[in-house]
């Protein structure tokens, strides 16, 4: 890959796959044991809020146990090379594409490292459980924290920095997606519309297979570094 120019990767759960990191569309369809109706809406929080924050907290907690794989390493490799533009768009809220080295990078669903204070609006970087309703740090209210991740209903974060991105690419390179969820999904179409060439690299086939102009199956551990190298 040498001569393009700016370049837009969309990543999901399946980069993260190799490292440990369960992927939301398995075989039983349900999220690390969870129903995603129970765990990732507005709704789901206000019915239970400590289902939701103990969810959250378990997979913050577990972020200590996983680490890059060498699809994260790459993707570092490619921002810190990489003369053109280039945004990593990932849909994933682990900070596995940090420590991989990714710096061009922007997590459109948020972060499990992140806190969100409902009394004053700040977010703000998050260790620990939320469960155990921790004071927020700017503003000191106790019980108003949750997670700064985007739920079903919510809009994602940093829309029009994605789509102007889209819009200004040569190659949009999909990575460990399902496309199952949106807008994530139709973002293969912005970027054909606007002349990209479009590349997915996927374990199987996704919903959005037929809109790329290749698709190469295999692993992300094994598929992204052939393609960055
Ligand atoms: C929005 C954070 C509008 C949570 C996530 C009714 C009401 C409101 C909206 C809707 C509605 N009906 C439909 C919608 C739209 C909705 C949507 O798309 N629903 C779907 C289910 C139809 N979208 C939304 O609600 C979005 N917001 O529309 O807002 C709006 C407008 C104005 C104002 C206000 C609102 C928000 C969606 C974000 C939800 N949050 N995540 C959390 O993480 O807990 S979504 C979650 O699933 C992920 O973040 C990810 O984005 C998404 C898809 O998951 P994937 O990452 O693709 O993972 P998956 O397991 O599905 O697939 C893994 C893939 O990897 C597979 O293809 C597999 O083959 C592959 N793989 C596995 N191993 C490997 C591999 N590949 C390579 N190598 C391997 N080793």
């Amino acid at each position: 890959m040498s001569e393009i120019c700016n370049i837009v990767v969309l990543t999901g759960a399946g980069i993260s796959a190799e490292s440990g990191v369960p992927t939301f569309r398995g075989p039983d369809g349900l999220w690390e044991g969870q129903r995603v109706e129970d765990v990732a809406t507005p709704e789901a929080f206000a019915r239970d809020p400590d289902l939701v924050l103990d969810f959250y907290d378990q997979r913050r907690a577990n972020l200590g146990k996983v680490e890059p794989n060498p699809a994260h390493h790459a993707l570092g490799r490619l921002d810190a090379a990489w003369q053109g533009e280039l945004l990593i768009v990932t849909q994933n809220v682990d900070d596995l594409h940090e420590r991989g080295g990714a710096k061009r990078l922007l997590h459109m669903h948020g972060e499990l490292k992140s806190g969100w204070c409902l009394a004053c609006g700040a977010r703000h970087p998050f260790e620990g459980k939320m469960a155990q309703r921790p004071p927020c740090p700017v503003c000191s209210a106790s019980g108003h924290v949750r997670p700064d991740i985007v739920w079903f209903g919510e809009m994602p974060y940093r829309m029009e920095e994605i789509d102007a991105a889209l819009s200004a690419c040569d190659l949009f390179v999909s990575i460990g997606t399902s496309g199952a969820v949106y807008p994530a999904a139709g973002f293969v179409q912005t970027a054909r519309h606007y002349g990209a060439r479009t590349l997915e690299l996927n374990l199987d086939p996704s919903e959005g297979s037929i809109f790329f102009e290749e698709s190469r199956m295999g692993r992300a551990g094994d598929l992204v570094p052939a393609w960055v190298d």
